[in-house]
């Protein structure tokens, strides 16, 4: 048969150099003297992907047959990553690939290199949304992730003395292996008086060690027509083609902002067109069992991931009453069954609100409905509170006032069955402050799904070394079940173990040196403290205090002072509007050139700001963190991954009680965590009292001397009013209180100084680490959320074709 070229019993490392020969000559249509890398590259992932379409077909076949209940994940992000090393992991097939490679005189590291990573998201949410495919997969779960089709992903980052530059991502320019277009499978969706075709392109999402290949649906935009025929006939070229051009924007551009902005039509447009396109193909698709329309919710369990899909309550139930002729109660009782909702902020700045003249202007059926929910959900909510105007007023789903707004979040919670928060006290925040309201009206509805990684990419994929020596010690099955990594406890007291322990993380620190070397020409000494901090540059998240702490260092050392040495990374971009945020860039910069420059600080310190931070980089970069940096302000962020990133792979924490950083104390021992700053509750005092940071900075004479030295110009070649708005914040209102926190940061590390300092203490904590992270897998949250939330179960795929 056809398929027998790619059965099995073939995938040696033989079959797979041959396969990529054939591609190179039947796909690439080259001879071997003209291919480039990148045919090469090619090439291989070809030849990967013939080798996982069984899978994928058997998937989808297996799903169809036995008409099962559906996860469907909708996200207007993902930030996947390369999918070679992660799908030849999954598959099995590393070492063969190695070999293959290896036989044709390539090199699979650099061929893996090749690879331009689809970056469609901005951080945590969309990273997080990745993790969960593969996990959903890796469990057999039968599952759909709907998303958007980015021409461009999230901006390239460059970063000059004159701060961050951005530059346009285009992934698509030499072509995409892994995605499959399915031009028969496209809907229109109106926006205003426009009609836009979304274009289904799938992408096979592969379980680790399981036939499961389930599939990532995302959408591009086309216009109905290609051409206006009377503008051209006319002689007007440019209205003729036009509208193509207006409706292909739609999928164009990532948003580079991890923070709502006001108004946005083009924003609203890429929500409502992702979502309606997905609804429509999951209608298809009940219609294809033979299931009616009043079904849905027994076919397909919907988790919104943010507000950005909240739309989605309005576009059912529209879709449920005028497509197919249900009555409103039963509309509504199908669409709160069938959809849950996950909140990632806790920022109330950063709640999702659309100015209601724009969505009458785009979505004015929708509004109705909306108008509908609301008098419905207000007249129940009346009885319950009577006399409460400015309670109703909260929960309504419309903000009122001079410029009325749609309240996403609210909406979301009233049409979901479930809101579920992402790390423990985040969702008890959600509880008592940001939802409050609801809370209380609807206890039961309120839950915590605690977030987590795959340890497949963030461990099996980004470091192999570590894998293996786990493998040697606990055996293979953490990668499925990570709660094997308890298992190290036995080995903690063995001097040989911890020796090999301390020579997988010092070649991948050896790993990145390389890497900044050859990027940055800054050479670091691997044998210094790696204190890392990667993650989205935000004031909440507190790069600025790390930096004011290099400083501080710098100061002791220049003092005479005898510190362990120091290598400290930074990385992460700034959305491109976000001027405190570009500053603190500049900051860091101005820093690590003063620093690196200085003879005095050689051996002893060392600052680099890695650009371009993406999936890749992290992969290369988390393994080697000693110190990982976790400092936001307590109550602010969320959750944070990252933080699992670092401690799965042996980094030691110093962090605030915010997120998970709490969970991740609590699961490695609190004598294995660097502890600081005020919690929560002591922050949210602050607030209520009135905060002020000078009492703090007139007890602390060094942070006053740190500022000073920065205010002088010393990090800016002499330039005073560089740094002022950062300064002029920081003594005036600091707003997320770096001032009171300070203090007891320094403190905590001064106590990693000193454990440093015993480098079998640091191993046995650095194991300790790894060892409490089991409960950070993304396959525990995804659990939760099929058992708790969705009701959905696993379904083996057997071979079918
Ligand atoms: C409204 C739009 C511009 C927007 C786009 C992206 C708003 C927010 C975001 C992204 C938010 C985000 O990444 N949140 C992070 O989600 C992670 C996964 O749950 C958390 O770990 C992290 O704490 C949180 O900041």
């Amino acid at each position: 048969s056809f398929r027998s070229s790619t059965s099995p019993c073939q995938t040696s490392s033989r079959a797979l150099a041959e396969a990529m020969q054939r591609h190179l000559f039947f796909s690439q249509a080259k001879s071997p003297s003209l291919a480039t890398r990148h045919d090469h590259y090619r090439c291989l992932a070809l030849a990967v992907r013939d080798r996982l379409l069984h899978n994928w077909v058997d998937t989808a076949e297996t799903y169809t047959q036995a008409q099962v209940r559906t996860a469907v994940y909708l996200s207007a992000e993902y930030l996947l990553g390369p999918h070679l090393d992660n799908n030849l992991v999954n598959l099995g097939l590393r070492q063969e690939a190695e070999q293959a490679c290896h036989e044709l005189g390539l090199d699979l590291e650099e061929l893996i290199r090749e690879e331009p990573e689809p970056g469609l998201g901005n951080g945590g949410l969309g990273r997080l949304a990745a993790c969960f495919q593969e996990s959903m997969a890796t469990l057999e779960l039968p599952a759909i992730g709907y998303g958007i089709r980015y021409e461009f992903g999230i901006f390239r980052q460059q970063i000059t003395t004159q701060g961050q530059q951005e530059s346009t991502d285009s992934w698509l320019a030499q072509g995409n292996p892994w995605e499959v277009i399915r031009p028969e499978w496209s809907y229109p969706v109106t926006i205003g008086n426009h009609t836009v075709i979304g274009v289904a392109y799938d992408t096979p999402i592969l379980g680790y060690g399981v036939r499961t290949t389930n599939t990532l649906r995302l959408w591009a935009a086309s216009a109905p027509e290609a051409l206006d025929f009377a503008s051209f006939n006319a002689g007007d070229y440019t209205k003729a083609v036009l509208h193509k051009m207006q409706s292909e924007t739609l999928s164009k551009v990532l948003y580079p902002n991890d923070e709502p902005e006001q108004g946005k039509r083009l924003r609203l447009s890429q929500q409502i067109f992702f979502v309606s396109c997905s609804l429509q193909d999951m209608f298809r698709i009940l219609r294809g069992q033979g299931l009616p329309a009043r079904e849905f919710h027994r076919k397909f369990a919907v988790q919104l991931n943010d507000t950005h899909p909240a739309i989605a309550v309005a576009e059912l139930m529209r879709l449920l009453l005028d497509e197919h002729r249900l009555d409103w109660d039963t509309a509504w009782g199908v669409t709160t069954a069938s959809l849950s909702y996950t909140n990632h902020t806790l920022l109330p700045e950063a709640l999702e609100t659309w100015g209601i003249d724009l969505f009458q202007q785009l979505l004015p059926r929708q509004l109705e409905i909306i108008y509908e929910i609301n008098a419905r959900f207000l007249r129940m909510a009346r009885i319950r509170y009577p006399g409460q105007p400015d309670k109703l007023a909260r929960l309504s789903l419309i903000e009122e006032g001079p410029h009325r707004k749609v309240r996403m979040a609210n909406l979301a919670v009233v049409g979901c069955h479930h809101t579920n928060g992402v790390a423990e006290l985040h969702s008890e925040l959600l509880r008592r402050h940001v939802l409050a309201d609801f809370a209380e009206l609807w206890p039961d509805r309120f839950t915590n799904v605690t977030n987590g990684v795959t340890p497949r990419r963030w461990m099996a994929v980004a470091n192999p070394a570590l894998a293996n020596l786990l493998d040697d010690v606990i055996g293979s099955h953490w990668r499925r079940d990570l709660t094997h990594l308890q298992a190290l406890g036995k080995h903690t007291g063995d001097d040989a173990f911890l020796q090999r322990w301390r020579g997988v993380r010092d070649a991948s620190k050896q790993r990145l040196v390389q890497h900044i070397h050859q990027t940055q020409g800054i050479l670091l000494d691997h044998s210094s403290l790696f204190d890392v901090q990667v993650k989205r540059i935000h004031e909440y998240k507190r790069q600025h205090l790390a930096a004011l702490h290099v400083v501080e260092r710098y100061l002791r050392l220049r003092n005479g002072e005898d510190l362990p040495p120091r290598t400290v990374i930074f990385g992460g971009k700034a959305a491109p509007g976000y001027a405190m945020a570009k500053l603190i860039i500049r900051l860091i910069v101005g820093i690590a050139e003063i620093v690196n420059m200085d003879p005095a600080m050689a051996g002893r310190l060392r600052v680099v700001f890695v650009p371009n931070f993406s999936v890749s980089l992290g992969q290369l970069i988390y393994p080697a963190v000693d110190l990982s940096e976790q400092i936001s302000t307590a109550g602010k962020e969320a959750s944070g991954t990252g933080n699992m990133k670092m401690a799965l792979n042996g980094a030691l924490t110093i962090g605030t009680l915010d997120g998970a950083n709490i969970e991740i104390r609590d699961q490695v021992g609190a004598d294995n965590f660097f502890l600081f700053g005020h919690t929560a509750e002591q922050i949210h005092e602050f607030d209520r009292m009135g905060y002020h940071p000078m009492p703090w900075i007139e007890k602390d004479p060094i942070v006053r001397e740190v500022i000073e030295l920065i205010g002088s110009g010393h990090f800016s070649e002499g330039d005073r009013d560089l740094f002022h708005p950062l300064l002029a914040n920081l003594t005036s209102h600091d707003p997320f209180k770096v001032m009171a926190d300070i203090g007891d940061y320094r403190q905590a590390q001064n106590h990693v100084d000193a454990c440093w300092q015993d480098p079998s203490r640091w191993a046995r904590m650095s194991v300790a680490n790894t060892m409490g992270c089991g409960f950070f897998s993304s396959d525990r949250s995804i659990q939760e959320y099929a058992e708790r939330i969705w009701k959905v179960a696993p379904v083996p795929v057997e071979a079918t074709t």
